[in-house]
Order: structure tokens, then sequence, then C-alpha cells
């Protein structure tokens, strides 16, 4: 199958090079999945990436929730995931003004040298997108960041008019990949996309089998629904690490989410 075949008018107004490497990654792999790695220890994450590979598109990590973190057992990680094709995505969530976050980017974890993709929050103004571009390109890294236009979570206070204002400022700008939308609300996806149109990605957490609430505030909505929705990518985490066969897990939300993408 071809990826502009089926992903068409996002294939065709994609404006960055990872959007397509994403979605044409995604189309061999048959699954929209980002994995949610959320494990606290290197075995733990290792054990869980070669359990689940060849059923996601995407790895989305919190370098900063590892206890036994070392620059050399997170650069071998890393190189697995490269080796398989992954995007990395480090979802670090950053605010804080344009020349802070591009340091937050360096420093101990040095993320812009590993990263492919981050979140962020457009809280501080339209320049920290730029602060982050320019990290990666210290490095000579090509990267692109996430905002935050939704989130998952009960009570958040990304409310409807900062909702279209994020989508406004990040539509325009070529330093983003795209959006972080409410995966447990189709309708709200649905509106995210009406404001963001298809030249950008949107990517939804708060994603399980089993909808409802979750632990400490988290909501949870349908794969298929979620990309039936405008959704591109699911970001699972507990609905596959938290399942006694995590393989098996990754490839249900692998096959949910196709069936959504070729039914959409
Ligand atoms: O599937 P879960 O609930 O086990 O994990 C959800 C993952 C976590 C959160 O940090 C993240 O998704 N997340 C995010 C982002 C940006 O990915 C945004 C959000 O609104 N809600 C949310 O859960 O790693």
């Amino acid at each position: 199958m071809e990826p502009a075949s089926v992903w068409k008018e996002r294939w065709e107004s994609a404006t960055l090079p990872m959007a397509r490497q994403y979605m044409e990654l995604a189309t061999q792999k048959q699954s929209l999945v980002c994995l949610a790695a959320d494990r606290p220890t290197m075995k733990e994450l290792n054990d869980l990436l070669d359990a689940v590979h060849p059923s996601i598109v995407a790895l989305k990590t919190h370098v900063d929730m590892v206890d036994d973190w070392t620059p050399k057992g997170w650069g071998a990680f890393c190189k697995k995931a490269n080796d398989l094709g992954l995007l990395i995505f480090e979802d670090r969530k950053f605010a804080d003004i344009g020349k802070i976050s591009e340091k937050q980017m360096l420093g101990l974890y040095d993320i812009a040298s590993w990263s492919d993709l981050v979140t962020a929050h457009l809280i501080s103004g339209p320049d920290i997108v730029d602060g982050l571009q320019a990290a990666w390109e210290g490095k000579g890294r090509i990267g692109g960041v996430l905002l935050l236009a939704q989130m998952s979570s009960r009570g958040n206070l990304l409310v409807p008019s900062y909702t279209t204002t994020v989508a406004e400022h990040g539509s325009k700008h070529p330093g983003v990949f795209g959006f972080i939308g409410n995966g447990s609300q189709p309708t709200g996806i649905s509106e995210l996309r009406a404001l963001v149109g298809n030249s950008k990605l949107i990517w939804t957490p708060g994603i399980n089998l089993a909808t409802g609430d979750g632990a400490k505030g988290q909501r949870y909505g349908d794969p298929y629904e979620a990309v039936l929705s405008g959704s591109d990518c699911i970001i699972v985490g507990s609905g596959i690490h938290g399942k006694d066969d995590p393989a098996a897990a990754a490839a249900k939300y692998a096959e949910t989410s196709w069936k959504g993408l070729l039914e959409r």
C-alpha cells in the first residue's frame, strides 16, 4: 500500500519531511501506535521495546523518570530504537522562555542529541519553538515540536480559546510537527482537526481499549474512534506496558488504529 493513497490530504499537505517519514513507516507497519514507555528501569525499557517494536511506529520517553539512567545505557537504548526506524519522542513538555528551553534541550540529558520530537506548551509565547529548534540545529540535527493544544487529564486549563490560539500559531510555524490532542474525547479531536487543517499531525494520548476514567485524573478514549475523529497517532502507555502480554496488546492497538485510518 502506498502512503499517499492511505493518508491522502495529510500526505499531500505535510510540511515536514519527518511527518512523511512517520506516515511511511506507519503504512509499512500498519500501525499508528506510539508507545509511551513509562517504565522506571533500563532493563524494563529494553525488554518492553524488544517485545513490542513490531507494532509501534514511535517511542515516547520521559528521560527524567528512569531510576538507573546513565548516558551509556540511554545511548544504547536510543540506538536500538533508531536501528528499528522508530522516531524518538521525548515528552519533556517544555514551557520556559525560548533561550532557557534551548539550554534545557542540552544539559545532563542532552535531549537535542537523540530526540526527533519533543512536546512543548505555548504558554510562554511562540519563541519557545525557535529555542527548541536552535538546540537541534546546534547539533546538526532535524527535530519537530508537538505543541500541547489539548490535554487528556481531568480539569486541565487548556480551555477552547487557548486551544484555538495554539492551533493558529502552530499551524504556520515550520518548526512545529504537530499537536497533542485529547484522545479521550472524539468530538474535541474533530474540533482540533478543523482548527489545524491538514498540514500538521495530531497525536493523541489518553487512549485505552478500556475507556473511561484512569488513575489520578487521566481519562481514556477508544483508539479506533480517536483515529476516525482525526488523530494521526495514538499514544498508548499502560494499555500496553501494564498488560501481562505487552506484545499482544500492542498488536491489538496497531490493528484497531490501522482499521480507523483505512475507514477515515
Ligand atoms: O496511557 P497512559 O495513561 O499510561 O500514559 C499516557 C502517556 C503519559 C503521559 O505523560 C502522556 O501520555 N500524556 C500527554 C503526552 C504529551 O503525551 C499529554 C496528555 O495530555 N496526557 C497524557 O497522558 O506518558
